[in-house]
């Protein structure tokens, strides 16, 4: 099925200048990026996509880190775009993450672990919202799209 993500590529990947290498393994994975912008995240921004962290003892850090530098917000489509994503990019802690994943190649990192991916569709599309204006999304097919899944 179909499915658009949000993925955020963190301010350590930016400071470390990593981001056009994460955005060129997305693309190259045959995903299709449909909106894309570097932002400063607000405060508001940043509660509500780490809503469900708030009672967390990390939660303050996750906040300050995330606001500490610009980020670049993606929005994904593509097949089974979530899970695709989320195995793209590694699990949290990048200690634990697989090599050939953004955060078992890059770093080893739990909190600055360089990039975020939605682990559902629902989250998908709430998260997407916090980010971006439907008229942000754009309609474009691309030309490899039957070669890639
Ligand atoms: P993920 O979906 O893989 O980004 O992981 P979570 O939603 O569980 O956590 C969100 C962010 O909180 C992680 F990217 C990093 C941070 N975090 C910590 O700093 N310490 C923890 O123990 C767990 C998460």
């Amino acid at each position: 099925m179909i499915e658009r993500t949000f993925s955020m590529i963190k301010p350590d990947s930016v400071l470390r200048g990593l981001a056009g290498e994460i955005i060129s393994r997305i693309e190259r994975k045959g995903l299709k990026i449909v909106g894309l912008k570097m932002i400063a995240v607000s405060e508001e921004q940043a509660s509500r996509l780490y809503a469900v962290h708030k009672e967390k003892p990390f939660y303050k850090e996750l906040v300050s880190f995330i606001r500490s530098a610009p980020v670049i917000v993606i929005a994904i489509e593509g097949e089974s775009a979530v899970s695709v994503m989320r195995r793209l990019i590694g699990s949290t802690d990048s200690k634990e993450a697989a090599p050939g994943t953004v955060r078992g190649d890059f770093s080893c990192s739990k909190s600055m672990n360089l990039i975020h991916a939605s682990d559902s569709v629902e989250n998908a599309q709430n998260e997407l919202s916090i980010f971006f204006t439907e008229a942000e999304l754009m309609k474009y097919e691309r030309l490899d799209a039957k070669w890639v899944c």
